[in-house]
């Protein structure tokens, strides 16, 4: 595990306000950077939006403010959610920010002068009443705007091109070299057959249709294109080419700093193909990973504002709280696949982990602890092989959880978690602590009590990346001081003797499935 971590999400659009769907690639990254931290590696974390483009100015001419009053707005309400959603990012770039703005002008001179980048002809099917080119296939066969479906026609005009071929091979040594780069690992084939292998063409620069982006100092009348404006923000962000790059010197020039973008499908191939490109020509190292994730649909359909089909995450929170909702990000489908979001499969994910395992094994601890042992967390004295076989399985969950945490699979990891809960949830089946209370048997009741306290406290230490809410309630339930909180003691077997427990309210109370559905349902629009 390298020392140090940097970790980003995209840069959303401002141009509708956030979903679930940004709501679920920003808690992933959060889960991934609040485990780094716990686990004492130096973590920086950024998200941010990407707030220039056509699509912006004319969203914010249909309103009738200023794309910069529009973005200010937008942003905030970002920036809003990612508080409601406990998101731990360290910083929160904007791409109109000045301290983005000159630094992607100084790339573009430097690009210019390194001729990476040369001023040619952008030739392409035109419509003028929206003032944007088109591909042959977006136009089809009749030539109709896919946006006005108005006639289009040819066109050319003038625009500058990055040289794709110059970089091709490094690339290509990159892929080679570095299995992992790519992530998940079938995500590889997919760019090399889609894009890579059908040859790249000159990525088009600039832009002289709109004027909402970012100058070209050699040339105003020109505009950066927006991905290569937005790529750079995850090193703008650090600094880079500024006075103060102390940040881009400890996160991206170091080695020693795992370098790691996470992005939905729609846009791996800016990530994987654009931005290594955009990197070597300014001499500078790679990322280490670029992780795919999948896209979550709204009942089988694709979310969008346009169809009215979109879940925004305040409603849920309000009402379930956050954790619940984060839980069903990280839990509910593997991370690196498609998924969905449904009313059900929200509650019943809640009811099953939650509420079920987890929530049940405390409030059934607590309660036992509170009427055996007087609320105290008993001592583990000669334990026996079935508190043996739990210490080996904590053991194997820690470093099976660790590794998977390692390797981008949070889900899989907090899968194992689930199991370990579910043994313990069995554990009390066997050993029927009622009955051993009956037959006075003190000493095998009281490791019961101390490895099932042990269990749930491992594992809220391990969940605690997720349920940012719940893991400090039930560190309070049981009076576990600030000393036993430390991902360190995560490796003691029962440290736990003598701490006080206290009967609180139940963390996760059971869903109604049938009454949440329809209140879900109500929200989602
Ligand atoms: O593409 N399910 O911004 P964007 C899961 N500005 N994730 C989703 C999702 C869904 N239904 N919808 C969106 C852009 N996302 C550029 C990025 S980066 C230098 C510039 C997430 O607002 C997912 O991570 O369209 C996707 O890649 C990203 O939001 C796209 O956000």
């Amino acid at each position: 595990m390298k020392k140090k971590f940097y970790i980003t999400t995209p840069i959303y659009y401002p141009s509708a306000e956030a979903h679930i769907g940004h709501a679920y690639c920003t808690t992933m990254c959060d889960i991934l950077a609040r485990y780094k931290r716990m686990r004492g590696v130096e973590t920086y974390f950024l998200t941010g939006t990407d707030e220039h483009g056509q699509k912006i100015q004319t969203k914010a001419a249909e309103k009738g403010v200023t794309p910069q009053e529009y973005v200010d707005e937008i942003a905030a309400k970002f920036q809003d959610l990612w508080k409601a959603m406990r998101i731990s990012n360290d910083d929160f770039i904007r791409t109109t920010q000045e301290r983005h703005v000159r630094v992607v002008q100084d790339i573009f001179t430097h690009f210019l002068k390194n001729d990476d980048i040369y001023l040619g002809k952008y030739e392409g099917w035109y419509c003028t009443p929206c003032e944007s080119f088109w591909t042959e296939t977006q136009v089809g066969e009749e030539h109709l705007c896919p946006d006005c479906h108005r006639p289009v026609h040819r066109d050319s005009e003038e625009a500058y091109f990055f040289k794709m071929q110059k970089y091709l091979p490094d690339l290509m040594k990159l892929m080679d070299e570095n299995p992992k780069f790519i992530l998940p690992i079938s995500r590889k084939n997919e760019m090399m057959n889609t894009f890579i292998n059908k040859g790249l063409d000159d990525l088009c620069v600039s832009r002289t249709s709109f004027d909402w982006g970012i100058q070209i100092r050699e040339n105003p009348k020109h505009v950066i294109y927006v991905w290569l404006d937005a790529l750079t923000n995850y090193i703008t962000a650090l600094g880079y080419d500024s006075k103060d790059d102390s940040l881009f010197k400890k996160f991206w020039e170091d080695p020693d700093c795992e370098i790691v973008h996470i992005v939905g499908a729609d846009i791996s191939r800016f990530h994987v193909i654009y931005w290594p490109m955009f990197l070597k020509g300014l001499g500078l190292r790679m990322p280490d990973r670029v992780f795919v994730h999948g896209l979550l649909d709204l009942n089988g359909e694709k979310m969008s504002k346009s169809r009215g089909n979109v879940v925004s995450p305040i409603p849920l929170i309000e009402r379930y709280g956050v954790d619940p909702v984060r839980w069903f990000l990280a839990k509910e489908f593997s991370f690196g696949t498609n998924g969905r979001f449904s009313s059900e499969l929200f509650a019943e994910r809640t009811n099953t982990d939650l509420a079920n395992n987890y929530g049940n094994l405390i409030s059934r601890t607590v309660s036992m602890i509170s009427k055996y042992f007087e609320g105290v967390v008993p001592e583990l004295k000669n334990p026996g092989e079935k508190e043996e076989n739990i210490r080996v399985l904590t053991e194997k969950t820690i470093s099976q959880y660790e590794a998977l945490m390692d390797d981008l699979k949070p889900t899989e990891a907090l899968e194992c978690v689930m199991e370990l809960l579910n043994v313990a949830n069995k554990y009390i089946e066997e050993t029927q602590p009622w009955v051993l209370a009956k037959e006075g048997k003190t000493e095998e009741l009281g490791n019961v009590m101390a490895v099932l306290t042990n269990t749930i406290l491992v594992s809220t230490k391990l969940l605690s990346p997720v349920l940012v809410e719940s893991a400090p309630k039930v560190y309070s339930s049981f009076g576990v001081p600030e000393e036993l909180q430390k991902y360190e003691t995560i490796h003691q077997f029962c440290p736990y003797a003598k701490l006080k427990v206290e009967k609180g309210a139940a963390l996760f109370p059971r869903l109604d499935v049938k009454v949440e559905t329809e209140y879900i349902d109500s929200i989602s629009k």
